[in-house]
């Protein structure tokens, strides 16, 4: 079981890259690596390490710019072999340190955008690219260490914003008190409201005892809200040091905001007492404990030397799926069926080996339920990443938020490197993935290519390639 996940795991790691000619190069020595039957290029780089996008009305990607805090928009063109270019670039707010955050209400032509403290909103012209009213509509979330406020603007509740307020450190003990706002989801009523309201006193309770639940999607066809979550560092367990392989990251159901009752909306979800189990194997008294169970960690002087048991994390809602310890999702985005959730996974200090840098899809059911139970350990299958985790943050995208567009092309932000990415369906390939340890060529046609050196070969405008070799070498770490 153990070794079958890890299997899985390194083998799809270990894709292949191939460099595209479409569109810029990536920044640095950045080698991205794709799945077959997908294909990738890079759309803008050069950006002030870019977080939330988003599109408006007219097709234009907006980016919230954290390294300069400004808001810009970007008018794009595309040639008739589908490569996408920036054609025209314009700030839009400015002077804001808006950092993550971003949602549009094209019925309405408003746009809204948050920084550390404060949610705000805008009239929007898409014509004269530029934003009047300002207004501040949410309050009072000041912070340090988690600092993003994400957005989401429901489609079954229109003129309700969701705002996520994650934890003001790694153990955060005012996360226990509900009041106190922190590491919580709620929702705002924005219809007609004139005041601006204050994130601990007003809104809707969504979740509590929620870490950093960076990423916020609704579920098309549901309107049920889903939350990825950013779990804790250095963990130990009766004393034992769990932490490189434990918690998992969390997928959470957080309930509907438009009225349809749910026994998760409100509650709370464990933390900073109890964290889900990626690997029970190396967990201290772990009889009761299965992957995704919520355990209790060490009294420690952060939560003011306090404890919780076993017995009390069993009570919190659990989570719905977990995914490797330490990849840090911060986006999810549901294709236009609900039954694909695309994660971004950020990657973090945290694990001892480098883990995530990359975009992967859950399979969710026509229901709205993710296919694989809380136990699973593969429910995320790897699209997108970099060809080497080794070389890890430093030479590696880092995925942040994505915009999906109506024909489900996924656009993906890179803070680290200043990029948008765009990856597609490849409707030229048809073939399946080759895990042969010989091949060599590369086509654009998803025939096999293996590895190490990026865009040798490739004289297609794109390139797709497919899951590579590398896996024994890898799984040879995982045996010690
Ligand atoms: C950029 O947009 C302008 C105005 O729509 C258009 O005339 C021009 O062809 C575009 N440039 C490219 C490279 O697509
Ligand atoms: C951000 O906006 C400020 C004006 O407030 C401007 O001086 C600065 O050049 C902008 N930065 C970028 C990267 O566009
Ligand atoms: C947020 O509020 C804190 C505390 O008042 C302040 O120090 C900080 O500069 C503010 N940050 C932004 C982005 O406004
Ligand atoms: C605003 O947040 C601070 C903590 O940063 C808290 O002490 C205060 O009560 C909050 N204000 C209101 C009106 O809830
Ligand atoms: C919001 O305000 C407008 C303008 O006053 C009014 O026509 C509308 O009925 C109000 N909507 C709600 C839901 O109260
Ligand atoms: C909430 O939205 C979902 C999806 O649109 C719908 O099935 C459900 O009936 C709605 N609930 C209420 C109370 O309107
Ligand atoms: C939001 O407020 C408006 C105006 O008071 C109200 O009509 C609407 O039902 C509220 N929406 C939700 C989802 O509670
Ligand atoms: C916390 O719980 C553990 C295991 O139940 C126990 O050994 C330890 O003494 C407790 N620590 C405190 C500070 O209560
Ligand atoms: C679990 O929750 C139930 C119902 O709220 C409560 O009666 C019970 O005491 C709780 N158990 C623990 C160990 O917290
Ligand atoms: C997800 O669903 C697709 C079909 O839509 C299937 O091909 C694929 O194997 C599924 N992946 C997993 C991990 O179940
Ligand atoms: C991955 O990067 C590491 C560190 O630079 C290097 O030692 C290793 O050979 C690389 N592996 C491959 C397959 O390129
Ligand atoms: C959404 O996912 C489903 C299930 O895998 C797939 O059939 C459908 O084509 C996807 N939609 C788009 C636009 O890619
Ligand atoms: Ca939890």
């Amino acid at each position: 079981m153990v070794f079958s996940f890890y299997l899985a795991t390194a083998c799809l790691l270990a894709i292949a890259s191939a460099q595209s000619s479409c569109g810029p190069s990536p920044s640095g020595k950045v080698r991205p690596s794709i799945a077959s039957g997908y294909k990738w290029q890079v759309v803008a780089t050069g950006l002030a390490r870019p977080r939330g996008i988003a599109f408006d009305d007219q097709g234009r990607l907006l980016v919230v710019e954290s390294g300069s805090g400004n808001l810009s928009a970007h008018t794009l063109s595309e040639d008739g072999s589908g490569c996408v270019t920036v054609n025209s670039s314009k700030n839009v707010v400015t002077g804001l340190s808006l950092n993550h955050g971003i949602a549009f209400d094209n019925n309405n032509r408003m746009l809204y955008a948050s920084n550390t403290n404060d949610t705000y909103g805008w009239q929007y012209d898409s014509s004269a690219i530029s934003v009047s009213n300002q207004q501040t509509l949410v309050s009072n979330m000041s912070g340090t260490d988690h600092s993003t406020r994400t957005l989401l603007l429901p489609q079954s509740a229109p003129g309700m914003l969701v705002i996520s307020f994650g934890s003001l450190s790694n153990l955060d003990l005012s996360a226990t008190n509900m009041d106190s706002g922190t590491a919580s989801v709620k929702a705002f009523n924005l219809t007609n409201s004139t005041n601006t309201y204050t994130y601990q006193t007003d809104g809707l309770l969504l979740g509590w005892g929620l870490r950093n639940e960076v990423g916020l999607a609704e579920h098309p066809a549901t309107g049920g809200i889903w939350g990825v979550e950013n779990s804790a560092d250095q963990m130990t367990r009766h004393g034992v040091d769990v932490h490189a392989t434990n918690p998992g990251e969390e997928l959470n159901f957080l309930g509907y905001v438009n009225g349809t009752e749910s026994a998760q909306e409100g509650s709370n979800f464990g933390y900073p007492w109890c964290f889900s189990a990626w690997n029970p194997s190396i967990l201290p008294d772990n009889g009761q404990i299965e992957v995704g169970t919520q355990f209790a960690i060490d009294a420690s002087p952060d939560l003011d030397n306090q404890n919780k048991t076993d017995a009390f994390c069993a009570n919190q809602t659990q989570s719905r799926l977990v995914f490797t310890s330490h990849m840090a999702p911060l986006d999810i985005k549901f294709n236009d069926t609900g039954r694909q959730a695309w994660i971004t996974f950020h990657g973090s200090w945290n694990s001892p080996q480098p883990v995530g840098y990359k975009l992967s899809v859950v399979n969710f059911t026509d229901s709205g339920e993710p296919v694989d139970a809380l136990t699973s350990r593969t429910a995320a299958v790897d699209i997108f990443g970099n060809a080497n985790n080794s070389v890890c943050p430093n030479d590696c995208f880092r995925p942040v938020a994505m915009a999906l567009d109506s024909r489900g092309r996924i656009f993906l932000s890179s803070d680290a490197t200043g990029e948008i990415y765009l990856v597609t369906k490849d409707e030229t390939a048809g073939g399946t993935p080759t895990t042969s340890p010989s091949s060599s060529t590369s086509s654009s046609s998803g025939a096999s290519s293996s590895t190490t050196s990026a865009g040798s070969g490739m004289s297609a405008r794109y390139s797709s390639s497919v899951f590579g070799l590398s896996c024994l070498s890898i799984l040879a770490f995982f045996f010690m």
